[in-house]
């Protein structure tokens, strides 16, 4: 006999039949009928999906998006070639862009259920953004990546590499080490921000090259000792994080070339600007008060 669930053919063995040809009671035969069956089902369920995605994902790739509708399908197939042979996920956090960006990481996550969505309503905020995607995993490796292509993908394998080997708990995807750069920015965006990232190592006192880069790997049991003194208003989530931590921070920067946009708009404005300069006060009175 064989019968019909979830598209499976369900193939009934000798020993059930001669079970429920002398059942004990109708209702028994029922159970043990029903169990067979969800057994059936499980085990369909874990030959089609892999044992990789059973068993959660080692790396969780955290993607803030607003308006970066054309950028979701190509920087998903970048990653897929990227991180090939990993175990890993992505999670996009995009504030009901109004140009579709969550109906396209749908779309995506249809075909491959590493892609997951966060679509929040009526909010709005990028390292909020961040911290709700962090939180939202159970993998033990979290990596924060734009969604606009600028962030080279490559080097996540390394970065993930590092953070094990060296036991750190966060890896930078820097542009001010050796080996690292802008590709094609004016001189004017390449001054402000240096002369901005020179302000936040001045007043915080952090001593990494690039504390506003937005390319990062943390430990997650890292990332969950500071998420409840993150400020997490703002840009800059890597700065907060690294003021936030109680414990001194074991880190590594990596080297990439922060590339050009190619589609979408920034949204780099006057408002993050002020919040930038409002977040660095924050940390570095806080660091004052700590140190009273
Ligand atoms: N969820 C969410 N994501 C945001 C928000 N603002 C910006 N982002 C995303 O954060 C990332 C960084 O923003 P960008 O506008 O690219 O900032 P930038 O890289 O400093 O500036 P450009 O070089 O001009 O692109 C991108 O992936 C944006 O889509 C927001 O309010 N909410
Ligand atoms: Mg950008």
């Amino acid at each position: 006999m064989s019968g019909h669930g979830f598209g499976v053919t369900l193939v009934t063995t000798k020993s059930e039949r001669d079970r429920r040809v002398q059942p004990a009671s109708q209702g028994q035969a029922n159970v043990r009928e029903k169990n067979v069956r969800s057994q059936q089902i499980t085990q369909h369920v874990l030959n089609v999906y892999n044992k990789d995605l059973i068993m959660g994902s080692e790396l969780s790739v955290i993607i803030p998006a607003y308006k970066e509708c054309g950028n979701v399908s190509p920087l998903i197939e970048k990653l897929r070639l990227a991180l090939k042979g990993m175990e890993w996920e992505v999670i996009y956090v995009d504030d009901d862009s109004p140009d579709g960006t969550s109906d396209k990481v749908r779309e995506e996550a249809v075909k491959d259920p590493r892609v997951r969505l966060i679509q929040r309503i009526g909010r709005r905020g990028l390292s909020s953004a961040c911290i709700e995607g962090m939180l939202s995993s159970s993998a033990p490796y979290l990596a924060v990546m734009d969604a606009d292509l600028q962030h080279d993908e490559k080097i996540l394998p390394l970065m993930l590499q590092r953070i094990k080997k060296d036991n750190l708990d966060i890896v930078i995807g820097s542009r001010y080490v050796d080996g690292g750069g802008m590709e094609n920015w004016s001189k004017e965006r390449v001054a402000a921000s240096k002369n901005a990232t020179r302000f936040a190592q001045f007043l915080t006192g952090v001593k990494v090259e690039d504390p506003m880069s937005g390319y990062f790997l943390v430990r997650q049991e890292f990332f969950h000792k500071t998420v409840r003194n993150l400020n997490g208003r703002g840009f800059k989530i890597l700065l907060d994080i690294m003021m936030s931590s109680p414990d001194p921070v074991k880190f590594a920067e990596v080297p990439f070339i922060f590339r050009q946009r190619q589609h979408g708009e920034s949204k780099l404005n006057f408002k993050v600007i002020l919040d930038y300069f409002a977040l660095v006060m924050d940390k570095a009175v806080r660091r004052m008060g700590r140190r009273k």
